[in-house]
């Protein structure tokens, strides 16, 4: 299937420049293609993963995509979709932020395919060496200060002010795709629907500049990712869901996914897994069907946290995502316990031994002594996984799992983690 025709069948285009010129161009030849990425986090999120499935995509359909870094825009800041001004980050941090966004693109796109492999650009590279008089002559005299005004980035800000740094913005993103078109033969820029006023300035500047020659470049956004209960996507209570394994772990990830509402399930299947349409329509059926089994959840949870953290993560986010369901949690290695119940009551403590009781009402987990001892009889209560009715236990070495860790557990799914030191 042609791969606009996929897109849109998954609900992935939102705005299209020239959908019929574009099309004819996918099939005539490989197209390179580019969406940017602003250094602006020491880390991408969820928000950021649909236009990089997008640039995987295209290049599974042949064609050849580039990681634009914006080490030179991170510098300036993109007032698109801003409400206020941003605060400048330094060279260093920008440059070290850079470094990182490179490095998890790198393991989404393909860069050493054959035919077509992904590459990444900095634009600090061209930006930084730009005199300001020849882009003021160059770029600055085919932009109208009335086509700048007239964009969302800048009209929504005019009634609290826009510095002047953030109103020159979209010259340097349409700088970028002019240097991409010529050094590249970068034809089409892709992004959130956000980016659609830099991406249309830039096909405008690439045409002024180019003079009478018949320009074939082309933009195209995607949509703004809504979800059913009308609350942000790609937020949890914990912040963002971050595709740093430090900052979220696989596990976390594989849950997020996994706890997606039923009603957005079929739309996000479309949106970030490549699975083709029998099995969309197969996951569907079942999500219709038999939506208290989850398998669409499931599967959705399986191709993002494998796309994004690789096969290895993903089999040790469903390992903990199973031990924690059973309650068998003897499985569990120590960077697993760690992942699994980061978010978890935990309870520290420098004691070798301790009596059951006394270890329930210090770690919170039973409010008196007289409780605990109940709990322990009524069979609540449960040391890594298994039951224990003993009121007189004392939990040693032997209750601890990878020599530092005992699992309690009240009731069916009250986890608490006791972490000797
Ligand atoms: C810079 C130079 C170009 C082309 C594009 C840019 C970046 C663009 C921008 N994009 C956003 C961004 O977010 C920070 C990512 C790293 C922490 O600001 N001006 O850089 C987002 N983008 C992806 C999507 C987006 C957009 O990276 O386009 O819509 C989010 O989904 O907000 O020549």
């Amino acid at each position: 299937m042609d791969i606009l025709q996929d897109l849109n069948n998954r609900g992935l285009i939102h705005q299209a420049t020239d959908f019929e010129g574009l099309e004819q161009q996918l099939k005539e030849e490989q197209v390179t293609l580019y969406c940017g990425f602003d250094p602006t986090a020491d880390s991408l999120h969820i928000g950021h993963l649909l236009p990089i499935t997008m640039l995987k995509r295209f290049q599974q359909a042949g064609h050849r995509p580039i990681a634009l870094i914006g080490g030179g825009t991170g510098m300036i800041g993109d007032p698109s979709g801003r409400t206020s001004e941003r605060t400048l980050n330094d060279e260093q941090v920008v440059h070290g932020y850079a470094e990182g966004i490179r490095n998890q693109l790198a393991g989404i796109l393909n860069f050493d395919a054959e035919e077509n492999a992904a590459i990444a650009r900095n634009n600090h590279d061209w930006l930084s060496k730009v005199t300001i008089i020849d882009f003021l002559r160059d770029a600055g005299k085919h932009f109208t200060v009335n086509y700048m005004l007239a964009k969302d980035s800048v009209a929504s800000r005019i009634e609290h002010g826009i510095s002047f740094t953030e109103f020159s913005y979209m010259l340097l993103q349409s700088y970028d795709f002019l240097q991409l078109y010529e050094q590249e033969n970068c034809t089409l820029q892709l992004g959130g629907s956000d980016q659609w006023g830099n991406i249309t300035a830039g096909l405008e500047f690439i045409r002024r500049s180019r003079g009478d020659e018949e320009i074939k470049a082309f933009g195209l956004t995607v949509p703004l990712i809504t979800k059913a209960d009308g609350t942000k996507f790609g937020k949890t209570a914990g912040g963002a869901v971050w595709l740093d394994p430090e900052k979220t772990s696989p596990y976390e990830f594989y849950q997020f996914w996994y706890n997606t509402d039923d009603r957005d399930v079929v739309k996000f299947l479309n949106y970030f897994t490549f699975l083709d349409k029998a099995e969309l329509d197969t996951l569907a059926e079942e999500a219709e069907t038999n939506p208290g089994a989850r398998q669409a959840q499931k599967r959705l949870a399986e191709e993002v946290t494998k796309m994004v953290h690789g096969e290895a993560a993903l089999e040790q986010a469903i390992k903990i995502s199973e031990a924690l369901f059973s309650g068998d949690v003897k499985v569990l290695t120590a960077s697993e316990i760690e992942q699994g119940f980061k978010d978890v009551p935990t309870f520290e403590t420098e004691k070798a031994d301790v009596q059951l009781v006394d270890l329930l009402v210090d770690a919170k987990i039973s409010p008196s002594k007289r409780q605990a001892r109940e709990d322990i009889t009524n069979g609540a209560i449960y040391i890594n996984g298994d039951r224990n009715q003993d009121v007189q236990h004392t939990v040693t070495e032997a209750d601890r799992l990878e020599d530092t860790f005992t699992i309690i557990r009240r009731g069916r799914r009250n986890y608490f983690l006791v972490h000797f030191k």
